[in-house]
């Protein structure tokens, strides 16, 4: 199954049937849209789950570790998506990828739907994570594997895509949500099982006919030799980790708080390995090498900008829960719901957005300077969440209306940066890394979440004016510089636009 040529994978895969596209994408569209509803149903009461009293049904831990664990999570989820990658790539395929991932949070969401205690909800992020590390890098492979290399669907069937990944997101909060808010968090969390379990169905029963040879292929499989040398390195690997845990947790040496710390300084490392290793190869070019520099500041950005986005799910998460009218215009607001504004957003602007860029033609902004708008955006939707306590002091409770606001101004930037850091990444990759590529871009949420593991720490509703000014004014600084330098970064990138 190795050498099976692009062209063969294209010419096997129905054509249209799917809004003009290949009918695959409908395969992709939905199981991405079910891992997705499971995952962010998941999220949109973890938090609660987790903070809540034990008399309430929640895991009584502290708020500001809750909103950690919630951090270091994310980040985990996306920087297993390396294994995920190179297990498809030299293990399994894309496809049963897949399959393995699916089922893997399948079992993470039943974990957490039996009522247990913290070492069932442990038990549940091992799962999942891995699970997600194998399922999220690898379909969003298999879209491309749909388009052959000159067809111009592709960037619109990413948008339709991108679209699927945030109808499951605006869905969830408000079904596993409001079942989990309302009635029972374990109930919540089976909502989820049963959404992954649909995708799987869905999965298995249209791959065949829709997606052809498409993710059947392993690009690059192991030798038997190598076979060997990876299972004895993975065993050895597991083995020694459960031993470290043996004995490092029973001692108080491994505790939540040092593996937080732990993953914060992965979360850097890797992403810094990779552009050495990147940098230096002897595989990579001279062309190649300054478009990886033009690469560094487009990542620091992206981190800034994935930093304050992914705080709308823990510290704007905890705002929603705390700091607001939940009484309004004659309803009872849900907190998991605010979780559905920036995928509603999402899906109603990505048209608008992807018609504007395509009406300004040439004269619309460079890759960096929609980096650095989008960064003015991030900025901003903080800053503006700081004027409910200026105005009012933090201690009552202030207009949903500010949460709609901010969640809708970090749209705008997320619409300027990540189809486009997606895109960029793919264009600015050195050829030899070109499968890696994808997981870089994913790194940078790792990063990103990473360190608001740490950040998270610092709020508290008493210092919140604090907290936005200065996240939201560091990201409107890092924007005014990115401006600044972005003549020179396009110079770096030696054509590409
Ligand atoms: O999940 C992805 O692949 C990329 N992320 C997105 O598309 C986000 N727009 C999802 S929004 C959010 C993370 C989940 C919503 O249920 C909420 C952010 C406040």
């Amino acid at each position: 199954m190795s050498n099976i040529n692009k062209q063969k994978i294209v010419d096997s895969v129905p054509q249209t049937g799917f809004f003009g596209h290949p009918k695959g994408l409908s395969t992709l569209f939905f199981t991405e849209f079910w891992e997705r509803f499971s995952y962010y149903g998941m999220r949109a009461i973890l938090l609660f789950y987790m903070y809540f009293e034990v008399t309430k049904g929640g895991l009584g831990l502290d708020k500001n570790l809750a909103m950690s664990i919630m951090s270091i999570y994310g980040a985990l989820v996306y920087m297993s998506g390396v294994i995920g990658g190179w297990l498809a790539d030299r293990v399994f395929g894309t496809s049963r990828a897949i399959f393995y991932g699916g089922i893997l949070i399948m079992f993470g969401h039943i974990a957490l739907a039996i009522p247990g205690n913290v070492a069932l909800f442990f038990v549940s992020m091992v799962l999942i994570v891995l699970g997600t590390g194998l399922l999220k890098p690898n379909v969003s492979t298999v879209v491309g594997d749909l388009y052959s290399e000159t067809d111009d669907r592709r960037d619109a069937g990413f948008t339709i895509f991108y679209m699927g990944i945030n109808l499951g997101g605006f869905l969830a909060p408000l079904i596993a949500g409001t079942v989990g808010m309302k009635i029972d968090f374990h109930l919540g969390f089976g909502i989820a099982a049963v959404g992954m379990f649909a995708g799987l169905v869905m999965f298995v029963l249209t791959k065949k006919k829709n997606l052809g040879l498409a993710g059947t292929n392993i690009p690059n499989p192991l030798s038997k030799t190598e076979k060997k040398k990876t299972y004895t390195i993975i065993g050895l690997s597991v083995v020694l980790i459960a031993a470290l845990c043996a004995v490092l947790i029973p001692k108080g040496l491994l505790t939540i708080a040092s593996f937080i710390n732990l993953v914060t300084i992965l979360g850097i490392l890797i992403p810094t390995i990779y552009f050495v290793v990147m940098y230096r190869s002897p595989k990579t070019t001279a062309v190649e090498r300054s478009r990886i520099l033009a690469y560094i500041p487009l990542f620091v950005a992206s981190v800034m900008f994935w930093s304050i986005q992914e705080q709308g799910s823990t510290i704007l998460g905890l705002y929603a829960a705390e700091r607001t009218q939940l009484e309004f215009a004659g309803i009872t607001i849900s907190p998991a719901w605010f979780q559905s504004l920036n995928p509603l957003f999402i899906i109603v602007l990505a048209p608008v957005f992807a018609w504007m860029w395509v009406k300004l033609g040439k004269r619309q902004p460079t890759i960096p300077q929609k980096f650095s708008i989008a960064l003015l955006f991030a900025g901003l939707s903080f800053l503006v969440i700081l004027l409910p306590a200026y105005f009012g002091g933090s201690d009552s409770l202030v207009s949903p209306m500010w949460l709609v606001l901010s969640y809708l101004i970090v749209v705008f930037g997320e619409l300027c940066l990540s189809p486009v850091g997606l895109s960029a990444t793919t264009k600015l990759a050195p050829a030899a890394f070109s499968a890696q590529t994808m997981s870089l871009w994913f790194l940078s949420s790792t990063a990103a979440q990473a360190l608001n593991a740490q950040v998270v720490r610092f709020y508290s509703p008493e210092n919140e004016m604090a907290y936005f000014g200065i996240i939201g004014g560091a990201a409107i600084v890092l924007s005014i510089l990115l401006f600044a330098i972005s003549p020179k970064i396009q110079g770096l990138m030696k054509g590409i636009r």
